[in-house]
């Protein structure tokens, strides 16, 4: 039975789970995204996974683009992460006292990432980008936020704005439960275009710019030349703290992440996925003068009883120890990147087929329609229903992929066994979705 039948087919094992599931979760997910609504079906639920493979609980085997949305860069269960995770395990689960393993990766986050002096370890992406902003506005003493459309930063409030109507840059809540109150401060620009940040600027009262320095959620939407040098710039002039929120490219898009990569050295770091080897840990962190004003040190509170989790800590230490023993690992993933880029822009010109492949080292979109993507406006023109076809053709032949066209697919270093696998079925699955 092919894959699509199951994710479509009432008798399925995961149909059969996901009933259950929606019974006592929302959506019957952990997250909105994992619940397929863009692309429609059945999620399939995950039995086991060992580097670039899942098994679903239908028996399906997959390879997997997702890695768990960016937090996988080795492969799945991969032998030194789970050894290490088993033998602390061993150790106790959580003390909520100080271990000498997460000053080790405090020190290594330290030797790997340009702008970090000083790091606090969190337990999501959500906590690191909103105490990011929190120290920000400590700092300065403004409370204005620059952020851009189509960029996530997680789910806290400040962040959950979209373009209000009229005025181009106030935000409004995205979400219920948000008060007007909360996103008043919160400006919205455009990706890649600096006149739109000094217009926010000129509102005055902006206390950080966030960036995701390659935007990678509405998408993989590299930042333009000058675009980051152009941000820090404004920041100096206006006294703003730059926050480039990494949780997505730190470690992925170059050992030293997207800072390293094109040159731009932020005020504040926010870190998350691969920096704890997919398991839940995240990180933000900068300077001393901004990150001794973090409680203990000084009164900019925050705190987590799982901070520094020595679970999370064992499986962040092996896979950054792992990516500084193996710094060849950067170009491998690099020629997979170009690999799957190559066959897949190949695919949509041979099927005429409207559409672009945008990536940043392992990091990738095929996008169908715009033939470039530089900003949410373009980004949001995709033929959704061409990318949930193309979805869906991959899946039946065995490669799965970001169930929604406005996410990054990921390769990690288990992917090279399947490289031509994956390149070939992606074309196949574009000549499909034509
Ligand atoms: P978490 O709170 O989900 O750990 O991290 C939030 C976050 C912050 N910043 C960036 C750049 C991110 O990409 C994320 C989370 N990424 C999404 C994928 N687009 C997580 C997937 C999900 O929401 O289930």
């Amino acid at each position: 039975m092919s894959a699509a039948q199951l994710l479509h087919d009432e008798r399925s094992e995961s149909k059969g789970w996901f009933r259950r599931a929606v019974e006592v979760m929302p959506g019957g997910v952990n997250s909105p995204v994992r619940a397929f609504k863009a692309v429609g079906g059945t999620p399939p639920f995950v039995a086991s996974a060992t580097g670039p493979y899942l098994t679903t609980v239908d028996g399906d085997d997959l390879i997997d683009l997702i890695a768990s949305w960016g937090a996988l860069i080795l492969g799945h269960a991969h032998p030194a992460v789970v050894t290490a995770v088993e033998e602390a395990a061993r150790r106790g689960t959580s003390f909520g006292l100080p271990t000498s393993q997460e000053v080790e990766l405090a020190e290594l986050i330290v030797s790997l990432v340009p702008s970090i002096e000083v790091v606090r370890m969190v337990n999501s992406g959500t906590e690191a980008t909103a105490s990011a902003v929190r120290v920000a506005r400590a700092a300065t003493a403004k409370s204005g936020i620059v952020k851009f459309a189509g960029c996530y930063h997680g789910h806290a409030d400040p962040f959950l704005v979209r373009a209000g109507s009229g005025v181009a840059t106030l935000g409004e809540p995205d979400s219920p439960g948000v008060p007007a109150a909360t996103v008043a401060d919160t400006r919205l620009a455009r990706f890649n275009d600096l006149e739109s940040v000094e217009r926010a600027f000129a509102g005055g009262d902006i206390a950080a710019v966030i960036v995701e320095p390659v935007a990678g959620n509405m998408g993989v939407v590299p930042p333009a030349s000058g675009f980051l040098n152009g941000l820090r710039e404004l920041c100096d002039r206006w006294g703003a703290i730059l926050i480039f929120d990494e949780v997505m490219t730190g470690f992925r898009v170059a050992r030293g992440g997207a800072q390293e990569r094109y040159g731009v050295t932020p005020d504040l770091t926010c870190l998350g996925k691969v920096v704890a080897g997919g398991t839940p840990a995240a990180a933000y962190g900068g300077s001393e003068d901004l990150m001794r004003r973090v409680a203990p040190d000084g009164p900019v509170y925050q705190a987590g009883t799982l901070a520094g989790n020595p679970l999370a800590v064992a499986a962040g230490l092996a896979c950054l120890r792992h990516l500084v023993e193996h710094p060849e690992l950067y170009d491998e993933l690099e020629a997979l990147g170009a690999r799957l880029e190559s066959r897949v822009s190949a695919a949509l010109e041979e099927h005429g087929v409207a559409g672009c492949v945008q990536r940043v080292g392992a990091m990738f979109t095929v996008f169908f329609g715009p033939d470039l993507v530089r900003s949410w406006d373009e980004a949001a023109t995709v033929d959704r229903d061409r990318f949930a076809r193309f979805f869906h053709a991959a899946y039946r032949r065995g490669v799965l992929l970001a169930p929604s066209p406005f996410e990054s697919l990921f390769l990690m270093e288990a992917h090279t066994a399947v490289i031509d696998e994956v390149a070939e079925t992606l074309a196949a699955a574009v000549g499909e979705a034509r």
